[in-house]
């Protein structure tokens, strides 16, 4: 398998569970953002995103979705809820979640703060959307009230999903997100030794 990374990105998603799973691959890390610095990587991967990751003929280039693969794939895992657990469907929940409601709004923010040149700025679409994520966060911090981890009881890779998107947050300095139970769980699953190497540069 091959991965292709930007440090700090949504590619640590697959390559922490990569780690976390020991299997063998090869990281290519390009610089940020690779379609202007890395003008190969649209014949990888057309949108000019990371992750792609490339398994023979497979091509993903959605990192929820690489982590379901690779949970499934190269499973039987505990990071990946089966069907026949009680929490499959908040599993899948939190994977989906991760990406489309919890690191979108980021993005935006992102963009408008530090992507574009100062000339196109828009603060106001930055602080709109930074407060969106904050009202769509409240989610997390609430399930992890009375639980150490999203779901199942265990870690799986919702947390390195989600994880991802609280990491995120922390670089735009979202600093609200971090609440008590929030930190306590991100204490927990930065700790392991897989997501110290997934986080290398
Ligand atoms: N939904 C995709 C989004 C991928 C994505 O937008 N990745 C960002 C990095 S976090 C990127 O490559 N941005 C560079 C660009 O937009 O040119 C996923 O979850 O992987």
């Amino acid at each position: 398998m091959k991965l292709y990374h930007c440090h700090n990105s949504r590619s640590l998603r697959p390559r922490w569970a990569l780690e976390e799973m020991g299997l063998d691959y090869e990281l290519e890390t390009l610089p940020f953002p690779p379609r202007v610095f890395a003008k190969h990587y649209k014949e990888v991967n057309p949108l000019g995103t990371v992750p792609t990751l490339v398994d023979g003929d497979t091509v993903i280039t959605e990192s929820a979705g690489a982590c379901d693969y690779l949970g499934v794939k190269y499973g039987p895992t505990p990071l990946a809820v089966r069907p026949d657990e009680p929490d499959y469907g908040a599993y899948l929940n939190w994977l989906h979640r991760s990406d489309a409601t919890l690191t979108f709004p980021l993005t935006i923010t992102f963009r408008y703060t530090a992507l574009e040149p100062e000339e196109r700025r828009l603060p106001q679409a930055a602080e709109d959307y930074r407060k969106w994520f904050l009202g769509r966060w409240r989610c997390v911090d609430d399930a992890l009230a009375d639980r150490e981890y999203l779901c199942a009881d265990r870690f799986t890779m919702a947390d390195i999903a989600v994880g991802f998107s609280f990491l995120f947050s922390q670089i735009l300095k979202v600093e609200e997100a971090a609440t008590p139970n929030v930190n306590a769980w991100w204490e927990r699953i930065s700790s392991r030794p897989a997501y110290q190497r997934a986080a290398a540069e």
